[in-house]
């Protein structure tokens, strides 16, 4: 069970090993996109392991404001950084990151992200007007950078020191993923932006099959209901005709990938339809457009089934009503037309440059095609102001007709629920989202899931929100092992094999089976010096082994016994013997007897034969040799201590040992059972020592 509490610093990795309280401690920090859109970046810490969740950039801002709240961590501690989509708000601090922090962790998105990636922000770099000092990377840095990232297949797992994480489709734009991140049986799932909603070229999100038990989510629409795509199609192609027929020009500021794509899909669709329209050009303004489709179209397999198809007969981004427009000195401007153009936010570029042209004539139109974010020029137009302040500082009069019709790929509140409801997360943070929308969601979530236990959070930047989970340590019996239910009580027996923080438990044949390791026999022989009788060890040994037998096929004549069934004592020479057995902790326990058994006779032979009583004398010492020897080779640190008992020492825990009896005095438990345990072990081995 989770609960939250105060903020702790973000900065050193093990500043929290020690911190557990009801459970491990679980720590989610947004660095950005806390109760804003923008600047995608959440940090997340359990188990000593760190996660950062996308590394982007808020439009509104230039320059270091733009960055989301590196100073809060230390980016030395980072493990992974999982970024999600290219847009520039989840993608574009990475340079940064990079290059001009102490990171030193692993970075992952997927191909078609990271193949945008490199252009957008090659462009991003080029457009931003900013002046030198406030230029966070140049394209030296995002050539270097790209060397750094690693691409990952949706639902291919990668593990990284004990994190284990895999994506899946988000939707939103090509290569648009959701990450599941696994910290020793802990589930994070983090969006990203994500749509359930299939379109013309993307599949919808996918709704992931494991329930998370933290979900970060998006809330960039918050309680809003999308209208259906037919009818905004409808809207959007009637604003476009209409503007044009009455001698308008239209304006979409969209950003250069994505949406983009989409949109121009819709309008190449409805020129062919309308030979009437064939005479008014279309431009994708943008100089990345011929590149970006050469991507779009190497990707087409991670798009959907529909425009697959299309593809099969023709390239469907193959426009034939589009013409690429390199920059505004190369449009000419002589009648109705259709542009869009970035960025989204009419803050600068081309798309501001038109708008600061056409927005006092009523006969032309901008359709704001997707979210805008507050503190943008599209923002401020969607309210209609009467005035409007263009880039050379003239205040004019908005006369041009604005219309909002989003095309955005982000989950609406019908969208939001259904998901929700179907992983049933029983912890929901908000993320990317306006405070005032989030806030609603997070209102009408709590009404919605106030039967089922469920947490809802939205904190702010740099709010950590800290949870506690109890992470009981459990093996999985299987192979052979699991052939069977063991009954209540029943011990069950095997390896334990440890992989990142899960345990197996199988039968050693099984070994290779289930992981990458194999079993090997060790064949262990070891030459003792003795010079004396056999038979003299023989009598040794029969006074403390229940089983010393000849081999069964004792071809050969070397004097041969077999200690316990498994230790093989050959006289092979007049001057030494040497002992023969396939290595397990068993054997090795038994060689060590019969060592130290040969070791004694060496030292006093004149007592190897004796009356009886020095005989019963003899054999309890002999024997109490033995299960010392035997301790040491389990235990190393052995010594004699009071009243004949042997003190045990391990990391500082000492045992005292009373070997005739059995008993084990110890104030650590562990210690204690460890201790019992190998003389339970020793006694099975050993005849005559009642232990
Ligand atoms: C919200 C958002 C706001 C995004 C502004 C720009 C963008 O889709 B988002 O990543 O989430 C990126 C695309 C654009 O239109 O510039
Ligand atoms: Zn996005």
């Amino acid at each position: 069970m989770a609960s939250t509490g105060a903020a702790p610093s973000l900065k050193r990795k093990d500043s929290f090993s020690a911190a557990s309280r009801e459970g491990d401690q679980l720590i989610i920090t947004p660095l950005g996109a806390g109760n804003e859109v923008g600047r995608s970046c959440v940090y997340m810490s359990y188990k000593n392991k760190t996660i950062l969740f996308d590394c982007g950039i808020h439009p509104a801002y230039s320059g270091m404001a733009a960055l989301p709240y590196f100073d809060e961590i230390d980016p030395s501690t980072i493990d992974v950084l999982l970024v999600t989509h290219f847009h520039l708000d989840h993608a574009a601090s990475l340079p940064y990151f990079l290059e001009k922090t102490t990171f030193k962790g692993k970075v992952f998105m997927t191909h078609a992200t990271k193949a945008i990636y490199r252009l957008l922000l090659s462009d991003y770099v080029k457009v931003s007007k900013v002046s030198v000092e406030d230029m966070l990377y140049d394209e030296g840095d995002i050539v270097r950078s790209m060397d750094k990232i690693e691409v990952i297949d949706f639902h291919q797992t990668v593990e990284v020191n004990g994190i284990r994480f895999w994506c899946y489709t988000a939707g939103h734009v090509l290569g648009a993923a959701m990450f599941m991140v696994d910290i020793a049986g802990l589930r994070v799932l983090y969006t990203g932006d994500y749509s359930r909603e299939e379109d013309r070229h993307l599949r919808a999100a996918e709704t992931p099959q494991f329930s998370p038990d933290i979900c970060i989510i998006e809330s960039t629409y918050g309680v809003q209901l999308h209208q259906p795509r037919t009818v905004r199609e409808k809207r959007f192609t009637d604003v476009v005709h209409s503007t044009v027929a009455s001698g308008g020009r239209v304006l979409i500021p969209a950003f250069a990938l994505g949406r983009a794509q989409e949109l121009l899909l819709i309008l190449d669709e409805y020129w062919s339809a309308h030979p009437e329209l064939h005479n008014i050009p279309i431009y994708y303004a943008s100089p990345l457009a011929k590149r970006c489709m050469a991507v779009y179209q190497t990707y087409i397999n991670a798009m959907n089934e529909r425009i697959r198809s299309q593809f099969e007969g023709s390239n469907p981004f193959d426009f034939k009503h589009i013409s690429p427009l390199k920059s505004i000195e190369n449009f000419e401007d002589v009648g109705p037309s259709v542009v869009m153009a970035s960025p989204s936010g009419l803050q600068s570029g081309l798309s501001r440059q038109l708008f600061d042209i056409w927005c006092q004539d009523k006969k032309n139109a901008c359709i704001i095609p997707g979210y805008v974010v507050e503190g943008t020029l599209a923002k401020t137009i969607i309210n209609e102001p009467k005035d409007v302040t263009l880039m050379n500082g003239l205040t004019v009069p908005l006369n041009m007709q604005v219309h909002y019709i989003s095309f955005s790929a982000h989950a609406d509140f019908a969208q939001t629920s259904a998901f929700l409801k179907e992983l049933m997360p029983p912890n929901i943070i908000l993320v990317h989202g306006e405070a005032n929308e989030m806030g609603r969601l997070k209102q009408k979530l709590i009404t919605q899931f106030s039967n089922q236990n469920v947490k809802i959070m939205s904190p702010k930047n740099c709010q950590t929100v800290e949870m506690y989970f109890n992470s009981e340590k459990t093996a999985k019996a299987i192979g052979r092992l699991a052939e069977k239910t063991p009954e209540v009580g029943e011990i069950v027996s095997g390896l334990l094999v440890k992989k990142g923080f899960t345990y197996q438990i199988m039968a050693p044949e099984d070994l290779p089976v289930f992981s990458q390791l194999s079993t090997g026999n060790i064949t262990q022989r070891i030459s003792i010096p003795y010079s004396g009788a056999f038979s003299v060890i023989k009598h040794r040994l029969l006074q403390i082994y229940e089983s010393v037998e000849p081999p069964d096929d004792a071809e050969d004549q070397v004097p041969t016994l077999i200690v316990h069934k498994r230790v093989t004592v050959k006289q092979e020479a007049s001057t030494y013997v040497t002992l023969l057995w396939s290595s397990d902790p068993m054997s090795d326990m038994v060689s060590d007897s019969v060592v130290a058994v040969i070791m004694n006779i060496n030292r006093d032979p004149s007592k190897a034969i004796a009356s009886e009583a020095r005989m019963k004398e003899e054999t309890e010492r002999t024997a109490e040799k033995v299960v010392s020897a035997l301790l040491v080779s389990l235990f190393g640190n052995v010594k004699a201590g009071e009243e004949g008992k042997m003190v045990v020492t391990v990391d500082g825990n000492v045992a005292h040992v009373d070997s005739k009896s059995g008993d084990v005095e110890c104030e650590n438990e562990g210690l204690k059972e460890r201790v019992r345990t190998a003389l339970r072990r020793i006694q099975s081995a050993i005849k005559p020592i009642p232990l």
